[in-house]
Protein backbone atom coordinates (compact mmCIF):
# COMPACT_ATOMS: atom_id res chain seq x y z
CA UNK A 1 0.00 0.00 0.00
CA UNK A 2 2.73 2.38 -0.71
CA UNK A 3 0.75 4.52 -3.04
CA UNK A 4 -1.49 5.57 0.00
CA UNK A 5 0.92 7.14 2.92
CA UNK A 6 -1.34 8.06 6.15
CA UNK A 7 0.56 11.04 8.11
CA UNK A 8 1.45 9.78 11.57
CA UNK A 9 -0.20 11.84 13.50
CA UNK A 10 -3.65 10.49 11.27
CA UNK A 11 -2.95 7.34 11.76
CA UNK A 12 -2.15 7.57 15.10
CA UNK A 13 -5.55 9.02 16.19
CA UNK A 14 -7.56 6.75 13.50
CA UNK A 15 -5.79 3.73 15.52
CA UNK A 16 -6.62 5.40 18.77
CA UNK A 17 -10.48 6.00 17.49
CA UNK A 18 -10.35 9.70 17.78
CA UNK A 19 -12.26 11.80 15.92
CA UNK A 20 -10.37 13.30 12.22
CA UNK A 21 -11.97 14.99 9.17
CA UNK A 22 -11.17 14.35 5.85
CA UNK A 23 -10.80 17.44 3.51
CA UNK A 24 -10.50 17.57 -0.43
CA UNK A 25 -7.66 19.85 -2.36
CA UNK A 26 -9.62 20.32 -5.91
CA UNK A 27 -11.81 22.97 -3.91
CA UNK A 28 -8.05 24.62 -3.20
CA UNK A 29 -6.79 24.30 -6.26
CA UNK A 30 -9.15 24.71 -8.97
CA UNK A 31 -12.87 25.87 -7.07
CA UNK A 32 -10.72 28.88 -5.76
CA UNK A 33 -8.33 31.82 -6.83
CA UNK A 34 -5.00 31.69 -5.37
CA UNK A 35 -3.86 32.96 -2.96
CA UNK A 36 -7.57 32.49 -1.40
CA UNK A 37 -7.55 29.14 -2.10
CA UNK A 38 -4.66 28.04 0.74
CA UNK A 39 -5.74 30.28 2.86
CA UNK A 40 -8.67 28.76 3.35
CA UNK A 41 -7.32 24.85 3.03
CA UNK A 42 -5.07 26.81 6.31
CA UNK A 43 -8.06 28.03 7.92
CA UNK A 44 -10.56 24.86 7.30
CA UNK A 45 -7.74 22.96 9.13
CA UNK A 46 -7.59 25.29 12.22
CA UNK A 47 -11.47 25.29 12.39
CA UNK A 48 -11.69 21.43 12.19
CA UNK A 49 -8.63 21.80 15.74
CA UNK A 50 -10.79 24.52 17.07
CA UNK A 51 -13.52 21.59 17.46
CA UNK A 52 -11.49 18.90 18.62
CA UNK A 53 -11.11 16.98 15.54
CA UNK A 54 -8.02 16.15 13.33
CA UNK A 55 -7.53 17.38 9.87
CA UNK A 56 -6.53 15.31 7.32
CA UNK A 57 -6.12 17.13 4.11
CA UNK A 58 -6.03 14.91 1.24
CA UNK A 59 -4.33 15.13 -2.28
CA UNK A 60 -1.43 13.61 -4.47
CA UNK A 61 2.67 14.56 -4.58
CA UNK A 62 5.43 12.36 -6.62
CA UNK A 63 2.15 9.43 -7.32
CA UNK A 64 1.76 9.12 -3.28
CA UNK A 65 -1.57 9.94 -2.55
CA UNK A 66 -0.86 11.64 1.11
CA UNK A 67 -3.54 11.70 4.02
CA UNK A 68 -3.20 14.33 6.09
CA UNK A 69 -0.56 16.89 4.49
CA UNK A 70 2.01 19.70 6.11
CA UNK A 71 1.33 23.62 5.07
CA UNK A 72 4.39 23.00 2.98
CA UNK A 73 2.70 20.28 0.90
CA UNK A 74 -0.39 21.97 0.19
CA UNK A 75 1.40 25.22 -0.48
CA UNK A 76 3.22 23.28 -3.16
CA UNK A 77 0.31 21.75 -4.95
CA UNK A 78 -1.21 25.04 -4.89
CA UNK A 79 1.83 26.38 -6.60
CA UNK A 80 2.18 23.52 -9.15
CA UNK A 81 0.80 25.06 -12.14
CA UNK A 82 -2.01 22.94 -14.13
CA UNK A 83 -2.05 20.80 -11.78
CA UNK A 84 -4.62 17.80 -12.17
CA UNK A 85 -7.68 17.61 -10.97
CA UNK A 86 -8.00 13.85 -9.93
CA UNK A 87 -11.27 11.93 -9.81
CA UNK A 88 -11.33 8.00 -9.12
CA UNK A 89 -11.24 7.11 -12.75
CA UNK A 90 -7.82 8.69 -13.35
CA UNK A 91 -6.28 8.44 -9.83
CA UNK A 92 -3.96 5.47 -10.61
CA UNK A 93 -2.45 6.98 -13.93
CA UNK A 94 -1.60 9.89 -11.67
CA UNK A 95 -0.38 7.87 -9.25
CA UNK A 96 1.73 5.30 -11.53
CA UNK A 97 2.97 8.74 -13.49
CA UNK A 98 4.33 9.60 -10.41
CA UNK A 99 2.79 12.85 -10.80
CA UNK A 100 1.00 15.34 -8.78
CA UNK A 101 -3.00 16.31 -8.26
CA UNK A 102 -5.86 17.43 -6.08
CA UNK A 103 -8.21 15.46 -5.10
CA UNK A 104 -11.87 15.80 -6.61
CA UNK A 105 -14.91 14.83 -3.38
CA UNK A 106 -14.89 11.79 -5.04
CA UNK A 107 -11.13 10.72 -5.04
CA UNK A 108 -10.86 11.81 -1.47
CA UNK A 109 -13.87 9.62 -0.30
CA UNK A 110 -12.44 6.98 -2.06
CA UNK A 111 -9.08 7.80 0.15
CA UNK A 112 -10.50 8.60 3.31
CA UNK A 113 -12.04 5.38 3.40
CA UNK A 114 -9.18 3.02 2.40
CA UNK A 115 -7.45 5.25 5.51
CA UNK A 116 -10.60 4.59 8.01
CA UNK A 117 -12.08 8.35 7.92
CA UNK A 118 -15.90 7.97 8.26
CA UNK A 119 -16.49 12.52 7.83
CA UNK A 120 -15.36 14.60 5.30
CA UNK A 121 -16.30 18.53 4.97
CA UNK A 122 -16.50 20.01 1.10
CA UNK A 123 -18.27 23.19 -0.14
CA UNK A 124 -20.80 21.34 -2.30
CA UNK A 125 -20.78 18.45 -3.99
CA UNK A 126 -21.18 17.63 -7.49
CA UNK A 127 -23.73 16.27 -9.22
CA UNK A 128 -26.10 15.92 -12.29
CA UNK A 129 -25.39 18.35 -14.85
CA UNK A 130 -27.99 20.69 -16.47
CA UNK A 131 -28.05 18.94 -19.92
CA UNK A 132 -26.76 15.86 -18.72
CA UNK A 133 -29.16 14.05 -20.96
CA UNK A 134 -27.31 15.69 -23.75
CA UNK A 135 -23.64 15.61 -22.19
CA UNK A 136 -24.02 12.46 -20.22
CA UNK A 137 -22.09 15.03 -17.45
CA UNK A 138 -22.44 13.51 -14.51
CA UNK A 139 -19.93 13.90 -11.67
CA UNK A 140 -17.94 10.74 -10.14
CA UNK A 141 -19.14 12.32 -6.69
CA UNK A 142 -22.21 10.77 -6.85
CA UNK A 143 -21.13 7.41 -7.62
CA UNK A 144 -18.32 7.77 -4.70
CA UNK A 145 -20.87 8.49 -2.09
CA UNK A 146 -22.69 5.36 -3.47
CA UNK A 147 -19.54 3.39 -2.82
CA UNK A 148 -18.06 4.67 0.35
CA UNK A 149 -19.03 4.66 3.92
CA UNK A 150 -18.12 8.29 4.43
CA UNK A 151 -20.67 11.06 5.69
CA UNK A 152 -19.48 14.16 3.67
CA UNK A 153 -20.82 17.38 4.73
CA UNK A 154 -21.78 19.44 2.00
CA UNK A 155 -23.69 22.70 1.72
CA UNK A 156 -26.09 20.98 -0.61
CA UNK A 157 -25.17 20.66 -4.00
CA UNK A 158 -23.38 23.39 -6.72
CA UNK A 159 -26.20 25.54 -7.73
CA UNK A 160 -24.61 25.56 -11.65
CA UNK A 161 -26.21 21.51 -11.56
CA UNK A 162 -29.75 20.15 -12.35
CA UNK A 163 -30.51 19.83 -8.38
CA UNK A 164 -33.46 17.88 -8.74
CA UNK A 165 -31.37 15.23 -10.60
CA UNK A 166 -29.20 15.40 -8.95
CA UNK A 167 -30.91 14.75 -5.18
CA UNK A 168 -33.66 12.11 -7.41
CA UNK A 169 -29.94 10.24 -8.34
CA UNK A 170 -28.89 10.18 -4.81
CA UNK A 171 -31.99 8.52 -3.64
CA UNK A 172 -31.12 5.58 -6.57
CA UNK A 173 -28.31 5.10 -5.19
CA UNK A 174 -29.47 4.74 -2.01
CA UNK A 175 -27.54 7.84 -0.38
CA UNK A 176 -29.32 9.40 2.40
CA UNK A 177 -29.30 13.05 2.42
CA UNK A 178 -29.68 15.21 5.66
CA UNK A 179 -30.80 18.45 6.14
CA UNK A 180 -29.07 20.16 9.20
CA UNK A 181 -31.21 22.29 10.93
CA UNK A 182 -33.24 22.51 7.45
CA UNK A 183 -36.22 20.44 5.56
CA UNK A 184 -34.73 21.75 2.02
CA UNK A 185 -31.49 20.12 0.19
CA UNK A 186 -29.35 23.67 -0.06
CA UNK A 187 -28.11 24.96 -3.17
CA UNK A 188 -24.30 25.80 -2.08
CA UNK A 189 -25.06 30.22 -2.75
CA UNK A 190 -28.40 29.60 -1.23
CA UNK A 191 -30.17 28.06 1.92
CA UNK A 192 -32.83 27.04 -0.40
CA UNK A 193 -33.75 24.69 -3.53
CA UNK A 194 -37.97 23.55 -3.04
CA UNK A 195 -36.22 20.22 -2.81
CA UNK A 196 -36.90 18.05 0.00
CA UNK A 197 -34.44 16.16 2.31
CA UNK A 198 -34.55 12.75 3.96
CA UNK A 199 -34.53 13.78 7.21
CA UNK A 200 -34.25 17.27 8.88
CA UNK A 201 -31.78 16.71 11.86
CA UNK A 202 -31.82 19.80 14.35
CA UNK A 203 -28.59 18.92 16.75
CA UNK A 204 -25.64 16.86 16.32
CA UNK A 205 -26.79 14.48 17.95
CA UNK A 206 -30.07 13.94 15.45
CA UNK A 207 -27.07 13.53 12.51
CA UNK A 208 -24.57 11.30 14.16
CA UNK A 209 -27.50 9.05 15.53
CA UNK A 210 -28.62 8.44 11.77
CA UNK A 211 -24.98 8.57 10.37
CA UNK A 212 -24.52 4.91 13.05
CA UNK A 213 -27.87 4.05 11.98
CA UNK A 214 -27.41 4.00 8.27
CA UNK A 215 -23.19 2.72 8.54
CA UNK A 216 -25.34 -0.26 10.49
CA UNK A 217 -28.52 -1.00 8.55
CA UNK A 218 -28.34 0.74 5.47
CA UNK A 219 -26.58 -0.05 1.99
CA UNK A 220 -23.18 0.43 2.11
CA UNK A 221 -23.18 3.90 0.71
CA UNK A 222 -22.35 7.41 2.39
CA UNK A 223 -24.43 9.98 3.81
CA UNK A 224 -24.77 13.41 2.59
CA UNK A 225 -25.03 15.56 5.09
CA UNK A 226 -26.44 19.20 4.11
CA UNK A 227 -25.84 22.23 5.79
CA UNK A 228 -27.28 25.36 4.20
CA UNK A 229 -24.51 28.29 3.91
CA UNK A 230 -25.49 30.43 7.33
CA UNK A 231 -28.12 33.16 6.57
CA UNK A 232 -25.90 36.19 7.05
CA UNK A 233 -23.74 34.77 4.47
CA UNK A 234 -25.95 33.51 2.06
CA UNK A 235 -25.80 35.69 -2.02
CA UNK A 236 -29.07 37.33 -2.42
CA UNK A 237 -31.22 35.94 -4.93
CA UNK A 238 -31.39 38.38 -7.51
CA UNK A 239 -27.63 38.75 -7.58
CA UNK A 240 -27.89 34.83 -7.47
CA UNK A 241 -29.79 34.55 -10.56
CA UNK A 242 -28.32 37.26 -13.11
CA UNK A 243 -24.55 35.44 -12.23
CA UNK A 244 -25.59 31.47 -12.27
CA UNK A 245 -27.44 32.73 -16.05
CA UNK A 246 -24.00 34.76 -16.80
CA UNK A 247 -22.30 31.70 -15.93
CA UNK A 248 -24.17 29.32 -17.60
CA UNK A 249 -24.38 31.49 -21.00
CA UNK A 250 -20.18 31.36 -20.95
CA UNK A 251 -19.66 27.97 -20.35
CA UNK A 252 -22.56 27.28 -23.21
CA UNK A 253 -20.62 29.81 -25.69
CA UNK A 254 -17.21 28.89 -24.51
CA UNK A 255 -17.83 24.76 -25.43
CA UNK A 256 -16.51 23.39 -21.40
CA UNK A 257 -16.95 19.91 -21.49
CA UNK A 258 -15.87 17.69 -19.10
CA UNK A 259 -13.72 18.18 -16.03
CA UNK A 260 -13.61 21.56 -16.77
CA UNK A 261 -17.15 22.33 -16.26
CA UNK A 262 -17.61 23.02 -12.37
CA UNK A 263 -13.79 24.92 -12.57
CA UNK A 264 -15.17 27.08 -15.50
CA UNK A 265 -18.65 27.83 -13.65
CA UNK A 266 -17.38 28.48 -10.12
CA UNK A 267 -15.11 31.03 -11.96
CA UNK A 268 -17.63 32.76 -14.00
CA UNK A 269 -19.93 32.98 -10.73
CA UNK A 270 -16.79 34.69 -9.35
CA UNK A 271 -16.62 37.37 -12.06
CA UNK A 272 -20.37 38.24 -12.35
CA UNK A 273 -20.31 38.74 -8.54
CA UNK A 274 -17.02 41.01 -8.49
CA UNK A 275 -15.81 38.29 -5.91
CA UNK A 276 -18.58 37.94 -3.58
CA UNK A 277 -19.37 34.38 -4.42
CA UNK A 278 -16.00 33.25 -3.12
CA UNK A 279 -16.70 34.97 -0.04
CA UNK A 280 -19.72 32.81 0.54
CA UNK A 281 -18.07 29.86 -0.31
CA UNK A 282 -15.81 30.26 2.09
CA UNK A 283 -18.20 31.14 4.89
CA UNK A 284 -19.90 27.99 3.75
CA UNK A 285 -16.77 25.80 3.95
CA UNK A 286 -15.85 27.20 7.46
CA UNK A 287 -19.69 25.96 8.28
CA UNK A 288 -19.19 22.83 7.14
CA UNK A 289 -15.82 22.35 8.34
CA UNK A 290 -17.10 23.18 12.09
CA UNK A 291 -20.44 20.67 11.47
CA UNK A 292 -18.12 17.97 10.31
CA UNK A 293 -15.41 18.34 13.39
CA UNK A 294 -18.77 18.31 15.43
CA UNK A 295 -20.51 15.25 13.99
CA UNK A 296 -16.50 13.63 13.86
CA UNK A 297 -16.36 14.30 17.72
CA UNK A 298 -19.77 13.12 18.60
CA UNK A 299 -18.96 9.71 16.12
CA UNK A 300 -16.03 9.00 18.26
CA UNK A 301 -17.67 9.22 21.94
CA UNK A 302 -19.85 6.07 21.49
N1 LIG B 1 -16.78 22.47 -3.26
C1 LIG B 1 -16.39 23.76 -3.44
N2 LIG B 1 -15.61 24.05 -4.51
C2 LIG B 1 -15.18 23.08 -5.39
C3 LIG B 1 -15.59 21.73 -5.20
C4 LIG B 1 -16.39 21.48 -4.10
O1 LIG B 1 -16.76 24.64 -2.65
O2 LIG B 1 -14.46 23.39 -6.34
C5 LIG B 1 -15.08 20.65 -6.17
C6 LIG B 1 -15.07 19.30 -5.48
O3 LIG B 1 -13.76 18.79 -5.49
C7 LIG B 1 -16.00 18.45 -6.31
C8 LIG B 1 -15.83 19.04 -7.66
O4 LIG B 1 -15.69 17.09 -6.25
O5 LIG B 1 -15.87 20.44 -7.35
C9 LIG B 1 -16.91 18.59 -8.63
O6 LIG B 1 -16.38 18.47 -9.91
P1 LIG B 1 -17.18 17.67 -11.05
O7 LIG B 1 -18.48 18.40 -11.18
O8 LIG B 1 -16.29 17.79 -12.28
O9 LIG B 1 -17.31 16.27 -10.58
MN1 LIG C 1 -18.16 16.05 -14.76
Amino acid sequence: MHHLSVSPAVAAAIAARQPVVALETTLITHGLPQPDGLQVAAELERIVVAHGALPATIGILDGVVRVGMTSAELARLAETPGVAKVNPSTFAAVVAAGGCGSTTVAATVLAADQAGIRVFATGGIGGVHRQAEITGDVSADLLALARHRVAVVTAGAKAVLDLPRTVELLETLGVPVLGYGTDEFPAFYRRTSGLRVDRRCDSIAEITATIRAHFEIGPPTGVVVANPVPLADEMPQDVYEAALAAALAAADEAGVRGRDVTPFLLDRMRAATAGASVTVNRALLISNAVVAAEIAVALAAT
